[in-house]
């Protein structure tokens, strides 16, 4: 068996998710990189699939998990994805825009009304599309993206009700143009700072506050910095799993199917969980001290519109993507 070395605090080292070993020393020792803590469904469903591969393989393809940035900050793992030092990664595709510019395109502000327009783009045109432009940067994507979720707002100091609310806002966003210009077009002063500081950056009051979706402020025990939760849905987010393409090529095609299989099924699995976690997850975080509310998005919206966010964004990623995206959303923009 392996030593156990899994750290107690988050962001502890490369500390192995644990495991029994394979009995005979495997063929291929791969590994996986996230940024959410082992108690996310992201990483149980991780745990399993590994399980399986590894089964199913006989031995022969061994992931092992490395979660809560253990290897490093996202912008880093994407950079170690690209060279082979780590062989798959689960990255949210606007992040993933740092390379691949226009992955980023489900995250267009308000774009998405609710989860079921979300598989269906996702799990359809849209989906293909980002897929067809990260494999054209060199990169393997399965073809099921995983949850993360619609986000929402968090502030140590003011409920997020209107528009308004957001001007001279310090708010986190994670490293991406996107992120950038959706809260500067409210008038807000966005830091980029990758995940594995966010919790710091609230806790010295770099900046006032942040958005995920609920499952990572569970996961991630942002009450302990945070104290209002503003229902602000602004836009859907998801984790591809991205492989490095050499590290692919190299498993033959019949342990190729294994692992995407078992990788997509945990994908379906993870919705699941993440969409079971959130009928519970707002009385739990208010148990917790989060003080919430819900939040229109009209205003939101007609505020992006007048400031030239959607007119901005479209002619950045072009006609063709953009027409496809309002096809998925079943309106224009
Ligand atoms: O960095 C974040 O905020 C997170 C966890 O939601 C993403 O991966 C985009």
């Amino acid at each position: 068996r392996r030593t156990i070395l899994l750290g107690a605090a988050a962001g502890a080292l490369a500390a192995p998710f644990i495991r029994p070993r394979a009995a005979m020393a495997a063929e291929f020792n791969y590994k996986i990189a996230n940024n959410q803590p082992l108690e996310h469904p992201s990483n149980i469903r991780l745990a399993e699939a590994v399980k399986a591969i590894l089964d199913e393989t006989g031995g022969a393809v061994d992931i092992q998990i490395f979660p809560s940035n253990q290897l490093g900050a996202d912008t880093d793992v994407l950079g170690q994805l690209r060279s082979g030092g780590v062989e798959f990664f689960q990255l949210s595709p606007i992040i993933l825009s740092t390379l691949v510019p226009n992955a980023s395109i489900n995250g267009v502000g308000f774009a998405f009304p609710d989860y079921d327009t979300v598989w269906a783009a996702m799990d359809g045109d849209l989906g293909a599309y980002e897929r067809g432009q990260i494999e054209n940067a060199g990169l393997v994507v399965m073809e099921k993206i995983w949850d993360n979720g619609f986000r929402q707002t968090t502030s140590s100091s003011k409920p997020i009700v209107t528009p308004a609310d957001y001007e001279g806002f310090k708010i986190r966003v994670p490293v991406s143009p996107l992120w950038t210009s959706l809260f500067t077009a409210f008038g807000a002063a966005p830091a980029s700072i990758n995940f594995a500081e966010v919790y710091t950056a609230l806790q010295t009051g770099i900046v006032d506050g942040q958005e995920n979706p609920l499952a990572i402020m569970k996961v991630a025990k942002m009450w302990e910095v945070q104290k209002y939760l503003s229902m602000t849905n602004h836009m859907w987010d998801g984790f591809w799993l991205l492989g490095n393409r050499r590290a692919w090529q190299a498993l033959p095609e019949n342990h190729q199917e294994v692992v995407a299989r078992h990788f997509n099924e945990g994908a379906m699995n993870q919705r699941k969980d993440v969409m079971e976690l959130n009928a519970s997850l707002r009385s739990d975080l208010e148990s917790e001290g989060f003080v919430f509310n819900d939040v229109d998005p009209k205003p939101f919206e007609d505020k992006l519109r007048e400031q030239g966010f959607y007119a901005e964004w479209k002619k950045t990623y072009g006609d063709e993507a953009w027409a496809i995206l309002e096809a998925a959303v079943g309106r224009s923009l």
